[in-house]
């Protein structure tokens, strides 16, 4: 009321660097974030930074597709995903932020007898676990999405879907800028623009970060970033089994609403979703080999656009707008690698791969209470860094939206 343009409070506040704070946490994307606001808001942990080398949400958090679901494969990874769309689910009233969460419905579609099987068991193991997910039929599929060739005379025709009602598409900056807003308004310091450049490590355990603004005296660490995971870690001396593989995305030009189902096909390494605004999102695989790079690529909208026309010829006149790529850390199993590490005060929450931004709330949920207590909650215990040693993998390759 009455406020014009120039007197909108800000969202968060910029603040000096202080020597030193009792939890640091690098990267802020929606994990690190969230770690933030849950170690405040929970635990009344408030001397607290986040440190972002660039501006919050210009990774993994601004980049993704902004699908979330929790019809994964292990009872482990069901649980914890399931606890994340629970967040979701009351974000917005959490925050006092419309997060604009759209429970539309995914489909994950099967178009031979080996991928229907493992959807079998998906949905098995999703309703042994409380959450709404099952196998549908090729008529049932073609009700939620009419747009979908259906016809068993295509290339890969389609047999089946894996249909998961509480999925869907939330808007992904909101989450961020909401999670900013919470954290600040409890006295966490988000500091932009910069980076790590060290992290003092004595008598094994913890006990500062060098940034590019100066060196600050702490504790505790959470290595909260994507795409860099290793390089932080290493600065700790701690090595992580991770490789990161880019991948990429692309919007079109909005169109009337005609889409209200989230729809995924690992045959064709493509997933589809309408946003709010009209724009068709569309996304793929990572790319076939470990790199850096954040450019775009011919190969990938060739791909992309030629997947999709198989789907849903209709399409065919609609003209891409843009494209764009993020980096994902894989882990040999999928599963990613939370909590404490050899190092004492040196925690991490990396390891994403292409699940990352829809584990936001459980992991800063998760990782504020390893923080406060010392130790990680239950709903994390199966991904610490130790499973590699001990051979307790958490496999949820066959989860993945598209193959990789
Ligand atoms: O796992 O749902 C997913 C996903 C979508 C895009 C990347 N990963």
């Amino acid at each position: 009321h009455g406020l014009t343009r120039g007197d909108w409070p800000r969202t968060w506040h910029d603040h000096d660097l202080r020597d030193s704070y009792d939890v640091v946490i690098i990267g802020g994307g929606v994990h690190g974030l969230a770690t933030a606001y849950y170690l405040a808001r929970d635990h009344g942990i408030t001397n607290v930074a986040v440190l972002e080398k660039a501006y919050i949400g210009s990774g993994g958090s601004g980049r993704n597709t902004a699908i979330l679901r929790s019809n994964y494969l292990t009872p482990e990874g069901v649980r914890f995903y399931d606890r994340s769309v629970k967040l979701y689910e009351n974000l917005a009233a959490d925050l006092n932020f419309n997060v604009m969460f759209s429970q539309r419905g995914h489909l994950t579609l099967a178009h031979n007898d080996a991928s229907l099987r493992t959807m079998r068991w998906r949905s098995e193991v999703n309703k042994h676990e409380g959450v709404d997910s099952d196998v549908i039929g090729p008529d049932e599929v073609k009700g939620l999405v009419p747009y979908l060739d259906t016809s068993p005379d295509t290339r890969y025709p389609i047999l089946g879907a894996l249909y998961h009602p509480p999925g869907g598409i939330v808007r992904h900056d909101a989450v961020v800028w909401g999670y900013a807003r919470g954290a600040d308004a409890h006295g966490v310091h988000i500091h932009q623009q910069t980076e790590v450049t060290g992290i003092d490590v004595s008598h094994g355990r913890v006990s500062g970060v060098q940034t590019t603004r100066g060196r600050i005296a702490t504790r505790a660490v959470v290595n909260c970033t994507a795409g860099w995971a290793t390089l932080i870690s290493d600065m700790a001396g701690v090595s992580m089994p991770v490789q990161t593989f880019p991948l990429q995305a692309a919007v079109t030009e909005p169109v009337k609403p005609f889409l209200d189902t989230v729809v995924v096909s690992g045959t064709l390494h493509v997933y589809v979703s309408q946003t709010d605004r009209g724009e068709l999102v569309f996304g793929a695989s990572v790319d076939p080999f470990a790199s850096y790079s954040i450019r775009g690529s011919l190969e990938f909208t060739e791909g992309v656009a030629g997947h999709v026309l198989e789907l849903m010829p209709a399409l065919a006149k609609m003209r891409l707008l843009r494209q764009w790529a993020g980096l994902c850390d894989m882990t040999p199993d999928y599963s990613p690698i939370m909590g404490p590490t050899p190092v004492e005060g040196f925690y991490v929450d990396v390891g994403w791969g292409t699940y990352g931004f829809k584990a936001g709330p459980v992991s800063g949920e998760a990782m504020a209470a390893t923080v406060a207590h010392g130790r990680p909650p239950e709903i994390i215990a199966a991904f610490g860094l130790d499973r590699f040693a001990d051979g307790r993998l958490v496999g949820e390759k066959g989860a993945a939206a598209v193959g990789h």
